[in-house]
């Protein structure tokens, strides 16, 4: 089973394309300009439609390791996320910018109160973080997350491709060794 209880919230992966989710909020793989661009970003600014690209020019942009809040234009949630991963650069700096994406994106939904939440893999396509580091970041900061006080009842990685989904079964494997 692709998942991991902690306390009362559920982490879970599953394959698919994350334009399709129903999550309260789902992530967005931005950029620090918040200007679109291709993978997830592309998708989400196609199936969301024009709001979302709207109010992310109102916005401006978003540093490095932070995250902005938009509504969801027609997407099936009601909030997207725009979290800006790191261009990856082999720096330890990178990881620590990356762990900031996540957890600043996971701040904002709590902040908000929602209970589920629905992230693509931030940084390892046009950014080149390697998969395998990168899930074992996203994983952490998802279970030290949900070891805090959150209303987060499900945090859900959705997985685009065959390799992103092993990486992440694998990291699961070992975030779940490391429970107690
Ligand atoms: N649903 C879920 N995951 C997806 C989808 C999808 N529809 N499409 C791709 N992925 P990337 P980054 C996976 O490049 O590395 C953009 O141009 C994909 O398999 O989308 O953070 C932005 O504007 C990959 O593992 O994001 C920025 O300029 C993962 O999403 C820059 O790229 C992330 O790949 C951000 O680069």
């Amino acid at each position: 089973m692709d998942e991991l209880r902690i306390g009362a919230t559920t982490i879970a992966l599953e394959p698919g394309d994350i334009t399709r989710v129903h999550a309260e909020a789902i992530v967005n793989a931005a950029n620090a300009h918040l200007a679109g661009g291709g993978g997830v970003d592309g998708a989400i600014h196609r199936a969301g439609g024009p709001s979302i690209m709207e109010e992310c020019r109102r916005i401006g942009a978003c540093k490095t390791g932070g995250a902005v809040l938009t509504g969801a234009g027609n997407l099936p949630s009601r909030y997207v996320i725009h979290a800006v991963a790191p261009r990856y650069a082999g720096r330890p700096r990178d990881g620590e910018l990356l762990r900031s994406a996540y957890g600043t994106a996971l701040d904002v939904a709590c902040k908000l109160g929602l209970r589920t939440i629905a992230f693509p893999s931030l940084g390892t396509g046009a950014y080149g973080y390697p998969i395998d580091e990168a899930a074992d970041i996203a994983l952490s900061t998802a279970r030290g997350h949900a070891l805090g006080e959150t209303t987060l009842e499900r945090i859900t990685f959705v997985l685009f491709s065959e390799r992103d989904l092993a990486a992440f079964r694998a990291a699961l494997g070992r975030a779940s060794v490391h429970k107690g």
